[in-house]
């Protein structure tokens, strides 16, 4: 079959719609016809040509929502009409790492995914006989994508596409590092660096667990009423405190007896490998910890002082909040229609697929805070 797709030919290139051939599923494939989907910093990163894993031609999208038109040889979990949000993090509840349960990083296609084929080695995607490639397992920039049934979550068919696409992604990285990740507790103390469309879902996680203090960071000052929006009770830019923010940041945290100071959690929703120590050294002493969830360009690395973590402060990192997909997002879909989290106001802008290199340059300019595609 046909479908419209934005093709990202090579690195840093604006991305072309162009019809793409599609070929139909295969045992244990699901296709889906994606009715909206999410830009995420994660899709730039990749477009750019900074992620060690980019490969082009490719189409990318991993944040969708859609409906299952076709089912391959041996589906069981899932019919046609179904609605569903794509998983780049599948649970195929049978690997190692699922039967652990001890981590959300199903391995079950991993290696296939990351070299941009379906888990037989084939690519469903091709232009004139030229192989595209899958992107995260995902693809949600075509109007239509081949998944494998593990990598699909089946929710509720009230729920409104343009919005819980949101939800393949952003909302619950954001929501599931507070929750699954740090398991933050009431009371605490947090520190916030990056407000996008992530760093606002750690802010309304921050709520939701009951937090105290939620400072949030950012060198934008547009950011601030954003944050506040969603629970944030500080706001520092970093362009304004002069020299190191980390002592200020401690010194902010520090309460009633407690003359150390410093967050019980901070978070880095940036993907800036300086930001990222900033973040924990302005964890507390002796329990604080640092959770990473932005992600770094090809030969970034972090650093800190050995001291830091000897002296009790956690580096920890989350893909995807720690969620088991199939078992979590449909949960996560009935939060958002219960009105237990907010995800509209933050869906800044609508768009086409034709439109959609405009939802970049919005990215860019610190404008938008989501913009979502609709097909
Ligand atoms: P975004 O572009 O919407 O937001 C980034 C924010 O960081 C912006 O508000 C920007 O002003 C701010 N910022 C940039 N540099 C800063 C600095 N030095 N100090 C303070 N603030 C700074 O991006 P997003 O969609 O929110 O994604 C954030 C990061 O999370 C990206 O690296 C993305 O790839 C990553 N991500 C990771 C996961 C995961 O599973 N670990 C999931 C989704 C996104
Ligand atoms: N290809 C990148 C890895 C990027 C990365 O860490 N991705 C996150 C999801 S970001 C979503 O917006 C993730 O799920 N990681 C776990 C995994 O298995 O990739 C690189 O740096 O090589
Ligand atoms: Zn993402």
């Amino acid at each position: 079959m046909k479908s419209r797709a934005a093709v990202a030919l090579a690195a840093g290139k604006p991305l072309e719609i162009l019809e793409v051939d599609l070929d139909g599923p295969r045992s244990g494939e699901v296709l889906v016809e994606i009715k909206a989907t999410g830009i995420c910093h994660t899709d730039e990163f990749t477009r750019s040509g900074a992620d060690p894993e980019g490969l082009f031609p490719a189409i990318l999208g991993h944040e969708g929502a859609g409906v299952v038109v076709d089912v391959g040889p041996g589906v069981t979990s899932v019919v046609k009409g179904d609605h569903v949000i794509p998983l780049y993090t599948p649970e195929c509840r049978q690997c190692p790492s699922c039967l652990s349960r001890k981590t959300n990083l199903c391995t079950a296609i991993r290696s296939t995914q990351g070299q941009g084929v379906m888990p037989d080695g084939s690519s469903r995607f091709s232009i004139g006989g030229e192989k595209i490639h899958h992107y995260m397992g995902c693809s949600t920039f075509s109007n239509f994508t081949v998944l494998p049934e593990i990598a699909v979550a089946k929710v509720d068919p009230e729920a409104p596409f343009d919005k819980i696409c949101y939800i393949g992604c952003g909302v619950t990285t954001g929501i599931g590092a507070v929750i699954n990740t740090a398991k933050v507790e009431t009371g605490a103390t947090a520190v916030v660096f990056g407000l996008g469309g992530i760093g606002l879902n750690v802010i309304q996680g921050l709520r939701l667990a009951g937090a105290d203090m939620i400072i949030g960071v950012d060198l934008n000052d547009d950011k601030k009423a954003w944050g506040e929006r969603f629970g944030m009770t500080h706001f520092v830019n970093p362009k304004e405190v002069g020299g190191d923010i980390v002592p200020y940041l401690v010194d902010m945290t520090r309460r009633g007896a407690d003359q150390i100071g410093g967050a019980d959690y901070t978070f880095d929703c940036t993907g800036n490998v300086k930001v990222m120590r900033q973040a924990l050294e302005c964890a507390h002493r002796g329990w604080g910890q640092s959770i990473v969830i932005g992600v770094a360009g090809s030969g970034q690395e972090i650093s800190t002082r050995p001291f830091q973590l000897v002296t009790g402060r956690t580096w920890k990192g989350t893909a995807f909040g720690g969620a088991r997909g199939r078992t979590d997002v449909p949960k996560i879909v009935d939060w958002y229609m219960a009105g237990k989290i907010e995800i509209d106001p933050m869906i800044t802008h609508t768009l086409s697929l034709d439109e959609i290199n405009m939802g970049f340059d919005l990215m860019h300019a610190g404008t938008s805070i989501r913009s979502v595609v609709v097909y």
